[in-house]
């Protein structure tokens, strides 16, 4: 499949071999550097070091592409840097030009790429896997106990100036600790929830495609339900970490939903599209699962109106990798990715199609 190698032709064909009588400067010059256009603001370190690298087009002033400079970027670049803000489905891959080789996403997620229409058109997909896995633990568990503890209640009502006393059976949340979590999706990101569960006292739980290694298993004493269904019936708390698929849109669907206990917390910092949205607002809204924490939403950056102003929902903007750390190592996955495909190899990173 000539999904690398096609700059790397170019490329060595410019590059003068040894021995060949070319000044080095010379040679150098004669070097074409790809054309990366990146479609959104990325860390100083990341932008500064892609200069260097590569012919880069920044977005200096971080507005969102439009569909129209999306094709436009398709068209001339040699590789893309596009985000989970850029809607890369089979008809906008249609405007890519020749050149394009390359589409190395700013994010593990690539459910806003058709990937299958990309390879098919020659053109490799990278992603940003490991570097956002632990932060995105950390913000789950942070909403884990968010919602349980009703912090965000608490610190509205302190703000405000409303704290008016210390009483016994005011703002009473729930109990983490001891609890049973059930983990929908053991990748990376599903096992660092857990081991850091297991330090809060949780009892791990999780639904997967096939149960993890036997190592990792008793690491974490997790029990593994085939039965999606099963699980969600028996849990305390629900936390979703799979990938947005067909298969995975609304795996958590109103009949499953109502599934859960009247006492059960739900945690989303996956992909809004697992949830039917509009089913788990109107079970928040009418008691019948304690709470919600939700760092992702169906029809992003909308949130849908029936979440609002709830206050057993904690909503976040999608905050799961944004820490400085995260996003610069992300963006040196992505520099590797692309460096790697214009030495003519293939990328550390690339999505399978299968693979999803
Ligand atoms: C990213 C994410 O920041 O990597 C992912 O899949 O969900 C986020 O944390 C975002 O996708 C950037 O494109």
């Amino acid at each position: 499949m000539a999904v690398h190698g096609a700059f790397a032709r170019d490329f060595n064909q410019i590059t003068p071999r040894r021995g060949d009588n070319v000044p080095l400067s010379k040679s150098r010059m004669a070097v074409r550097k790809p054309k990366v256009i990146v479609t959104r603001k990325l860390p100083d370190p990341v932008e500064t070091r892609m200069r260097e690298l590569f012919d880069t087009e920044l977005n200096v002033t971080d507005a969102p592409f439009t569909p129209e400079r999306l094709a436009d970027a398709l068209s001339r670049a040699d590789a893309l840097v596009p985000t989970i803000t850029d809607r890369l489905a089979a008809d906008m891959l249609e405007k890519a030009g020749p050149k394009l080789k390359l589409i190395a996403n700013f994010g593990v997620g690539v459910d806003h790429i058709d990937v299958a229409a990309a390879v098919a058109r020659g053109i490799a997909v990278t992603n940003t896997p490991g570097v956002l896995t632990e932060d995105t633990a950390d913000l789950t568990m942070a909403l884990m106990m968010a919602v349980g503890r009703r912090i965000v209640e608490g610190a509205n009502v302190a703000q405000a100036g409303g704290y008016q006393g210390w009483a016994p059976t005011w703002m009473m949340g729930h109990r983490i600790t001891g609890k049973r979590l059930g983990i929908i999706g053991m990748g990376r990101i599903g096992q660092a929830v857990a081991r850091r569960a297991k330090a809060f006292g949780l009892q791990i739980h999780y639904h997967n495609r096939k149960p993890v290694s036997p190592r990792i298993s008793e690491e974490l004493e997790a029990t593994y339900w085939e039965s999606l269904d099963q699980m969600l019936a028996r849990m305390d708390i629900i936390s979703v970490h799979s990938p947005h698929t067909p298969a995975t849109y609304h795996l958590l669907s109103a009949r499953r939903l109502k599934l859960l206990q009247p006492h059960a917390i739900l945690v989303n910092t996956a992909r809004g599209e697992i949830i039917d949205e509009t089913a788990l607002a109107d079970l928040l809204r009418e008691g019948k699962i304690a709470g919600a924490g939700l760092d992702v939403f169906e029809h992003e950056p909308a949130i849908n109106p029936k979440l609002l102003g709830l206050a057993n929902a904690v909503l976040l903007p999608h905050l799961g990798s944004a820490t400085i750390e995260g996003r610069i190592d992300m963006g040196e996955k992505v520099i590797i990715n692309i460096r790697t495909w214009m030495d003519g190899h293939k990328p550390p990173d690339r999505v399978i199609p299968a693979m999803m």
